[in-house]
């Protein structure tokens, strides 16, 4: 403060520091700013910037020559652990991809998020500032032509490769971000690494979609459950968590072997004296964290989680020893010198022991984390252990899939691979489907959205079926969506949200009139193109004539292409545009709308479009009248918005997500309503919206903004077109 007592001018933070942000005042609005994220502003490239051409531009053998020889090219500013970063490099890009979780597909290692927080901070990820500034060189030299995203995947596949592994391989096509995500929710509490977040000691009690079971954590405490070793707890925390990764307990053992074959843990010194994470961190510090005043600081004076100590003789190669010296060996209970909880060897042969990271000819004992103890001590974990150490060619082949899995998933269906390392072998969790031979015309596909309005279908029924088969879309892993038809396949035609029996009946009309048809095109195309047609003649209904672009080409996919499981995560529970909850779901249903606009892309301006058009559509689910603000159904109006916005009515609670629109002068009930039809009245930014398309001026803009909008959900997951 300056000494004169005068005031500064300028209001400290008061529209650049989080914590004045305008949600502070109202913690509960609805975060809107979920759907208007990594837009143009954020992108420095500008807007005709394409990464899939500048990554195929990329040399990448050039690349991955380069990165092999980072690995063993030692910085004294941050020296390798025997004179490699393998180790590092990939515990970053697995911190990188396990944040990955398959409930709502959010996380995981396509969008280079860990440079940013929370992650760039999280406990877990202490150190991983090193290894990001250590590829620094190679991101500066290939430039725009290589995301960080891919460059971490790609570091942890080389640092692998550098060390004697064959990976299953390698595609690019992650995009990076310039700013943190504001869509996820990586839990509510306010402390890193407070309690573990089991309301009791069942694992559905963790939250969904949280799968980490402390705050600031990947998965699970490495020192056991709350800090308590013991390795069968632990276990359950390893399942669960690994399951919300998609991950069974093969792949499980697997990726914790083959992970812990290589690298070390560190604790050679006092975790307490570390200083600040790089998101709190000094300027002067630029983007570190975690400073360490122990000795060099670095090297063999490294503390990172606290353990210390490598898994296997040779931390700096590959090769089977991880299950030799868990299996074959007692384990006992110790301390690091940091007080980490460890488990330690109760006698072993000196040539069994690891050298010391950076002191030669010294040798240290071998640890195991609750984690590993846990691949030994639960009996599930144990078989397989077990079947590993007696099969190793049968175990790399699991590890290099589970790897190749672990770092893929999020990246989306086989489509959106680029590059020359994309394994060709299919794989399931890829969610194939495969391509067709057609083209049509545009007066084909005038003449069959013809022949497909005649059929004795309702058009609201043909709108719903297109929808429900496009909005299992989810850009967060590029899961779901039109392609493949698998609306039709179990277990989507059962689920409740898709109302089996109207959608049967759908199915069945478009199932024979597709028999019917000269060229075989597929259902996916159909049902997309059926609904389709049905938006046009409603909108010719409302006045406007217009052709609302239809794009064939989808495949339709088999029940053996299909993961039934996996698949099962895709289901909707809600569905604001049809105004749709399903009992029992607590959550309020416009946070869920929101939600699920933003998995699928939509924009705020967007989703507006689309429940007001939906309404007046007849779309609802069930066929309920909640939220039909018009007497003309089926005519693409914007009677929503004008009944919504008008002051001729009054609006009452009538019960639970159940509102009244009262007319103000006979008392009379003449609409009735959801939470997602009067947020769009009482959210002031969504009524902005609401206002702008009740105005006089906006029918026909109405109706191709809607249109507009309908394609962009139908072709949310071509990524064939893009
Ligand atoms: Fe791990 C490291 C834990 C899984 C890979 N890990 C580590 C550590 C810990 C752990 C504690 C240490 C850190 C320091 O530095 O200190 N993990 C763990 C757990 C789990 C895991 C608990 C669950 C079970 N990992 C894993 C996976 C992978 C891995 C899955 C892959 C695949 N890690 C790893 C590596 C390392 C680690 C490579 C080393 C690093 C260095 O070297 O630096």
């Amino acid at each position: 403060r300056s000494k004169s007592g005068g005031k500064c001018p300028v209001m400290h933070g008061a529209n650049t520091v989080q914590e004045k942000n305008v949600m502070e005042w109202w913690p509960n609005a609805l975060n809107l700013d979920i759907l208007h994220q990594h837009d143009e502003k954020t992108k420095p490239y500008g807007a005709d910037f394409s990464y899939k051409d500048a990554f195929l531009s990329l040399d990448l053998e050039a690349v991955k020559s380069d990165l092999k020889a980072l690995m063993t090219d030692s910085q004294d500013w941050w020296p390798a652990d025997w004179g490699t970063y393998g180790g590092l490099m990939i515990r970053m890009a697995w911190h990188a991809a396990g944040t990955y979780r398959v409930a709502d597909g959010r996380g995981g290692a396509n969008t280079g998020n860990q440079r940013f927080a929370p992650l760039n901070s999280w406990p877990d990820n202490t150190n991983l500032d090193k290894a990001r500034r250590l590829l620094w060189p190679i991101k500066k030299k290939y430039g725009n032509a290589l995301s960080w995203a891919d460059l971490f995947v790609l570091a942890g596949n080389m640092a692998y490769e550098s060390m004697g592994f064959k990976t299953f391989g390698f595609a690019g096509g992650r995009e990076d971000i310039w700013h943190p995500e504001k869509d996820i929710n990586w839990g509510s509490e306010r402390e890193w690494l407070g309690k573990s977040r089991y309301a009791d000691a069942s694992a559905d009690s963790l939250a969904n979609p949280l799968a980490a079971v402390q705050m600031g954590l990947i998965y699970v405490n490495p020192e056991g459950v709350d800090g308590n070793p013991d390795p069968l707890k632990t276990a359950h925390d390893v399942r669960t968590t690994f399951a919300r990764m998609a991950m069974n307990d093969e792949e499980t053992v697997a990726l914790t072997a083959g992970g812990h074959t290589v690298g070390k843990t560190h604790g050679n010194g006092l975790e307490a004296h570390l200083g600040p994470n790089p998101e709190g961190a000094d300027v002067e510090e630029q983007g570190f964290g975690w400073k360490n005043p122990k000795g060099s600081g670095h090297g063999a004076d490294t503390v990172t989680s606290g353990l210390e100590g490598a898994w296997t003789t040779t931390p700096d190669r590959w090769n089977h020893t991880y299950f030799h010296l868990l299996l074959n060996h007692e384990w006992e209970l110790t301390k690091s010198p940091a007080g980490a909880w460890q488990w330690e060897p109760v006698a072993m042969k000196e040539e069994d022991k690891p050298f010391d990271a950076h002191i030669p000819g010294v040798r240290r004992n071998p640890i195991m984390t609750d984690a590993d103890m846990a691949m030994k001590m639960d009996p599930a974990y144990r078989k397989i252990s077990q079947r590993f150490y007696e099969d190793p060619a049968y175990f790399e082949d699991v590890f290099a899939r589970a790897w190749f899995k672990l770092t893929h998933r999020d990246l989306g269906p086989k489509s959106r691979y680029l590059g020359a390392d994309v394994p060709q072998e299919e794989l399931i969790w890829q969610d194939p489907v495969p391509t067709v031979g057609y083209t049509l015309s545009e007066a084909e596909i005038t003449a069959l959205k013809a022949s497909l309005l005649q059929l004795d279908v309702a058009p609201a029924d043909f709108i719903s079926t297109a929808w429900d088969s496009a909005r299992t879309f989810r850009g967060s892993d590029y899961r779901g969506g039109a392609n493949g038809a698998r609306i039709r396949l179990e277990p989507q035609r059962s689920w409740e949200g898709n109302e089996p029996e109207r959608l049967e009946r759908v199915l069945t009309a478009l199932t024979e009139f597709q028999a019917g048809l000269e060229k075989k095109i597929s259902l996916a195309d159909l049902i997309v193109l059926a609904g389709t047609a049905a938006v046009e003649q409603a909108a010719r209904k409302a006045g406007v004539s217009l052709t609302v672009p239809f794009s064939p080409g989808r495949g339709d996919a088999t029940a053996e292409q299909t993961d039934a499981e996996s698949f099962s995560y895709l289901e909707p529970v809600h569905d604001g545009f049809r105004n749709w909850l399903k009992p029992g779901v607590e959550a309020k249903a416009e946070e869920l709308l929101v939600d699920r606009a933003q998995l699928m892309g939509l924009t705020a301006a967007e989703m507006t479009a689309l429940v007001g058009g939906m309404r007046v559509l007849g779309t609802n689910y069930g066929g309920t009248e909640k939220g039909v603000f018009t007497d003309r159904v089926g005519v693409l109006s914007t009677d929503f918005f004008v009944h919504l916005t008008d002051m001729a009515y009054s609006w009452k609670s009538t019960g639970a997500d159940s509102y009244a629109l009262v007319d103000r002068k006979t008392g009379e009930e003449a609409f009735t309503a959801s939470r997602v039809d009067l947020v769009f009245g009482s959210n002031s930014i969504l009524r902005a919206y609401a206002e702008y398309y009740a105005q006089d001026d906006m029918a026909e803009r109405f109706v191709q903004d809607f249109c507009r909008a309908w394609v962009k959900v139908m072709d949310a997951d071509r990524f064939d077109l893009k």
